[in-house]
C-alpha cells in the first residue's frame, strides 16, 4: 500500500486530486477527512500542511508526496524528486520598493530583506557574495516594507498582482519552481513496484496533455503533417 501525503487544503490541493484522478486513481474525500483509502489502487492519501510532507516522507509516515520546489529545497529533506508535475508554478523571488533605485545584486548589501524562506535566500545570498540582513516572518511578508519591518522581501510570485498592489517590484528571481512528486529513498519492493505504475500513468497524462496542446494550437496546414507522424 503506497501512502500519498497530499497538501489538505490550499494551493496544491485541487491540481494534487485531480492528477491522481487522471491517473485513474480515484479518492472519495467528501469529509475531508485525513486519511482515505483510494477505490481502484493499493494507494491511501494523507491529506498534510504542505510544509510538514517532506518531513512525513523523509520519516516513511508516507511514502510519497506532492509539493513546490520551494517547500522541497527550502526544508532540504534526505528525500528525492522523481517527477515534476507542471502545475503550481512560481519563482520564489527578491522584491524591493519601487522607489528604490536598483541597478543589481550588489544593491542588495546592507539590506535588512523579510522572508519565511530563509534557507533559500541565504544560499543564494552566500552564492553571490552578499552581506543582507535576513528578517524570517512566516506570513503577509509583502506588508514588511510597507509598515517599516524590513527594507526588501524575499517572496513566492505568480502572477506579480500582490507586489504590485504593494508598491514592489521583483528585482531577483531565487528559484524558479512547481509541483512535485517527492519520494521517500528507501521504498520496499512492493512500493517500489506501485510507484513505477504510478509513474507511467503520470507520463501518459502528461503526454495526452502534451498532444491535446499540439492538436489544438497547429495550424490546419500542419496538423496533415503531424498526424502523418503518430503511430
Ligand atoms: O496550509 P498550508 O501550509 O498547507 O499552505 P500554504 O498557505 O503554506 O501554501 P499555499 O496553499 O498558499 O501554497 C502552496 C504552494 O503553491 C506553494 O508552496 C507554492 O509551491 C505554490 N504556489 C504557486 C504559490 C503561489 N503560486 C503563490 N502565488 N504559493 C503562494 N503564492 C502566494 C505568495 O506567497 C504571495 O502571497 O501568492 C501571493 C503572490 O501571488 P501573485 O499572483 O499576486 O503574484
Ligand atoms: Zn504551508
Amino acid at each position: 500500500m503506497l501512502k500519498i501525503a497530499i497538501q489538505k487544503s490550499g494551493r496544491l490541493y485541487d491540481q494534487s486530486v485531480q492528477l491522481l484522478k487522471e491517473c485513474g486513481i480515484e479518492l472519495n474525500n467528501g469529509n475531508r477527512q485525513l486519511k482515505v483509502q483510494a477505490f481502484n489502487f493499493p494507494a491511501e492519501a494523507y491529506f498534510l500542511r504542505d510544509d510538514d510532507i517532506p518531513q512525513y516522507v523523509c520519516d516513511g509516515v508516507a511514502d510519497i508526496g506532492i509539493v513546490g520546489e520551494n517547500v522541497f529545497f527550502e526544508k532540504n529533506k534526505d528525500i528525492q524528486i522523481v517527477r515534476k508535475l507542471g502545475f503550481g508554478r512560481c519563482r520564489l523571488s527578491i522584491a524591493v520598493p519601487k522607489s528604490l533605485k536598483y541597478s543589481g545584486l550588489k544593491d542588495l548589501n546592507g539590506l535588512k530583506i523579510a522572508t519565511s524562506y530563509t534557507v533559500l535566500l541565504k544560499k543564494f545570498l552566500e552564492k553571490n557574495n552578499l552581506k543582507a540582513e535576513i528578517h524570517e516572518i512566516s506570513g503577509s511578508v509583502e506588508i514588511a516594507p510597507g509598515i517599516g519591518l524590513a527594507d526588501a522581501i524575499c517572496d513566492l510570485v505568480s502572477s506579480g498582482s500582490t507586489l504590485f498592489t504593494n508598491n514592489l517590484k521583483e528585482v531577483e528571481v531565487v528559484l524558479n519552481s512547481e509541483a512535485a512528486l517527492v519520494a521517500n529513498k528507501n521504498l520496499d519492493e512492493e512500493n517500489t513496484k506501485i510507484l513505477d505504475n504510478l509513474l507511467l500513468r503520470i507520463d501518459a497524462v502528461k503526454a495526452a496533455k502534451n498532444y491535446k496542446y499540439i492538436m489544438m494550437n497547429a495550424p490546419d496546414h500542419q496538423l496533415k503533417n503531424i498526424c502523418a507522424l503518430l503511430p
